[in-house]
């Protein structure tokens, strides 16, 4: 009976420990620079300068002013209640303690075929980069309310038109359950026709 009880314990303790997880990096080393982009951002890829690792970052700048751009830089999708995911970058800025500067931001997105979909803030930490130079911001999520979908956004606060500042080495952690998706993602889909793609999913 002892027996019995002790592996009764031990199957509801399961769910609780050592969850498997993921872990997916993007370098803007190819063509593709992001998912989608909120406000009025414009992202292209940096092949000369700064650059943090390998030989491209994405240079996210403002035009006009106004706003807060976002860059629309991971999808995790596939997600649950109580799902933890962990994103961080390195990001680019020279002016310490004041703009232009970025910060890592999340949303809610519930719609695994348009990464345009807003479902709300997910938040994220009080954290600018540090204008020294490249500078690491991370912030680690929990799911709640039924969500599905996360984007990760990386964004820019400017002080004058075509502001800009930096990314690269995006890291993001999720449950082996989940979907990690890249700008290089949204790529692939863009050759095919919106109906194929609505049947895809
Ligand atoms: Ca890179
Ligand atoms: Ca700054």
């Amino acid at each position: 009976m002892r027996t019995v009880f002790f592996l009764a314990a031990l199957l509801l303790a399961l769910p609780l420990v050592a969850q498997a997880f993921q872990t997916e990096t993007y370098g803007w080393e190819e063509t593709a620079t992001v998912l989608g982009i909120y406000g009025n951002g414009i992202a292209t890829i940096e092949d000369t300068s700064p650059v943090y690792n390998g030989t491209q970052s994405l240079k996210f700048e403002e035009s006009p002013l106004g706003g807060t751009p976002q860059a629309f830089v991971g999808w995790i999708q596939d997600l649950n209640d109580g799902d933890t995911v962990a994103a961080s970058f390195w990001v680019y800025d020279d002016t310490p303690g004041t703009n232009p500067s970025g910060r890592i931001w999340g949303h809610w997105n519930d719609d695994p075929s348009d990464p345009t979909v807003y479902d709300g803030s997910a938040g994220g930490n009080a954290d600018y980069s540090a204008g020294t130079g490249w500078s690491f911001l991370e912030w680690e999520w929990t799911v709640v309310d039924g969500h599905t979908g996360l984007i990760i956004e990386g964004r820019i606060y400017a002080a004058a038109e075509y502001d800009a500042v930096w990314f690269d080495d995006l890291s993001i952690t999720a449950p082996d359950a989940a979907t990690i998706l890249f700008p290089d993602y949204v790529v692939s889909l863009e050759r095919q026709s919106w109906g194929a793609i609505k049947a895809t999913f």
